[in-house]
């Protein structure tokens, strides 16, 4: 038997081989008893609580989670649903895996959610086609349809990273404008198709039937490429807060773009420079340039377990898992660093790997109770790394204002996230 405890470390502070417990069942028993396990001689005692020796509650038609799981929520900017955006924050160090249940997805809405009756609801595609359509949700319903995993992302998440100082807050707060679902719905190439795409059309601009008529361009590439007029989020109907009952779908793409509720596709010859992609959306640079378009959302990467407020529970085995993801494709590699960046232990990947999608990474780690600061670090298949924090603010600049406000860098925040774990357990925001 392999003594967990003598395991060579393959990278400093403990990090230990990436299938170090693949290696033998046994060792990782020897790993558990005494830190995680509570006293084995407790397993002979199992009591048989008297709900245990009656049947247990009707079965619901629509089920909900333990009430004991409660307190997995979203955080909420603007409960009381003033006059102004609105953003609801995925909890990503309360759940696992790799998908985001619909309940915890992230929303943002920037003038609230509207209740749209599924029947009166119309999608027109006009404009340099051949043929302007009209859908309704039952028409779209039967064309061929297509599912497929994919991360949404605003671009401004990870925005507090631009601050010149750590602010300490959880993965929630920092990261909690990503999530990741199985969609489905019609290819948006389908609908080009049937409409007849006039040789003039180069973009299309997609519009939103809530207040806002939120619109933005998009290339037509892109469009006959993987977008999609998404139906299903995770198997079911859209939530309300993300499009019910349509919304476009551009994975890999900024999600200011993935319009909810949309309503309208017109084909154009150039972009109609509307508010969010001639303003927000284009990030100013420390010399006063901006960018203009930044579509793609990044190779980026962040550690979930252990992060803020999951304090450690004194020395021994952990395991350190996060989650990556890149707009360019799959991601090809994670390295996982407990000292600051020094040295690095490559993550196992869980698998299925999947284009534009959620990764889970997870390495074994042996805590030995020390100060250490954590890091992760992604790359994708396009050969993209992600960047350091400070290669990062080297080209986009950093800001004092806080939260980070227009004019300011506080879009497609990319760069490495460091979690520093002192001799308490205490898990804290650093910059490394
Ligand atoms: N019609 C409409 N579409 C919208 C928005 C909106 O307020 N109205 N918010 C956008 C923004 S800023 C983002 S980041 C994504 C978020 O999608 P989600 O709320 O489904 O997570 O939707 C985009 N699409
Ligand atoms: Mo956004």
């Amino acid at each position: 038997m392999r003594d967990w405890k003598n395991l060579e470390p393959v990278a400093g502070n403990g990090l230990l081989h990436r299938r170090a417990f693949l290696r033998g069942g046994t060792a990782l028993a020897a790993a558990m008893t005494g830190y995680t396990l509570v006293q084995s001689a407790s397993a002979q005692q199992l009591t048989d609580d008297p709900w245990s020796l009656v049947p247990g509650v009707a079965v619901p038609d629509y089920g909900a989670r333990s009430r004991f799981e409660k307190n997995v929520v979203r955080t909420l900017s603007n409960p009381n649903a003033e006059p102004r955006t609105q953003h609801a924050r995925t909890p990503h160090h309360l759940i696992n895996g790799t998908f985001t249940p619909n309940g915890l997805h992230f929303v943002i809405s920037h003038a609230g959610d509207p209740d749209i009756d599924p029947d009166k609801h119309r999608l027109v595609i006009h404009g340099l086609v051949k043929q302007p359509l009209v859908f309704t949700l039952d028409t779209l319903g039967r064309y061929p349809m297509v599912s497929r995993m994919t991360f949404l992302e605003c671009g401004g998440n990870s925005a507090p990273l631009f601050s010149k100082e750590p602010i300490q807050a959880s993965v929630q707060a920092l990261h909690g404008l990503v999530s990741c679902a199985e969609w489905t719905g019609v290819s948006l190439s389908t609908l080009l198709e049937e409409a007849g795409l006039d040789k003039r059309a180069k973009w299309l601009v997609a519009e939103g039937a809530d207040a806002p008529h939120l619109s933005r361009s998009v290339p037509l590439t892109k469009a006959l490429d993987d977008a999609m007029i998404a139906l299903y989020q995770n198997g079911e109907r859209l939530m309300p807060g993300n499009g019910y009952p349509m919304r476009l779908l551009l994975p890999g793409w900024e999600g200011n773009m993935n319009i909810k509720w949309l309503r309208r596709i017109q084909l154009t010859e150039m972009p109609g420079m509307s508010f969010y992609e001639a303003r927000t959306y284009a990030p100013i640079l420390p010399g006063g340039k901006a960018y203009q378009f930044y579509f793609l959302q990044e190779v980026k990467s962040f550690i979930t377990h252990p992060s803020p407020g999951l304090a450690m529970k004194g020395p021994g085995f952990y395991e350190i898992s996060g989650v990556a993801y890149s707009g360019n494709g799959r991601i090809s590699k994670v390295m996982v660093s407990a000292d600051g960046g020094k040295s690095w232990a490559q993550a196992a990947l869980q698998e299925p790997v999947q284009s534009k999608a959620f990764t889970r990474f997870r390495v074994p780690w042996r805590w030995d109770g020390g100060a250490v600061v954590l890091q992760s670090r992604a790359w994708d298949e396009a050969g993209f790394a992600q960047p350091t924090r400070s290669e990062l603010v080297a080209v986009r600049g950093e800001t004092t204002r806080i939260p980070p406000v227009t004019g300011f860098p506080s879009q497609h925040y990319n760069a490495i996230t460091s979690w520093a774990i002192d001799r308490n357990g205490e898990v804290k925001h650093v910059y490394a």
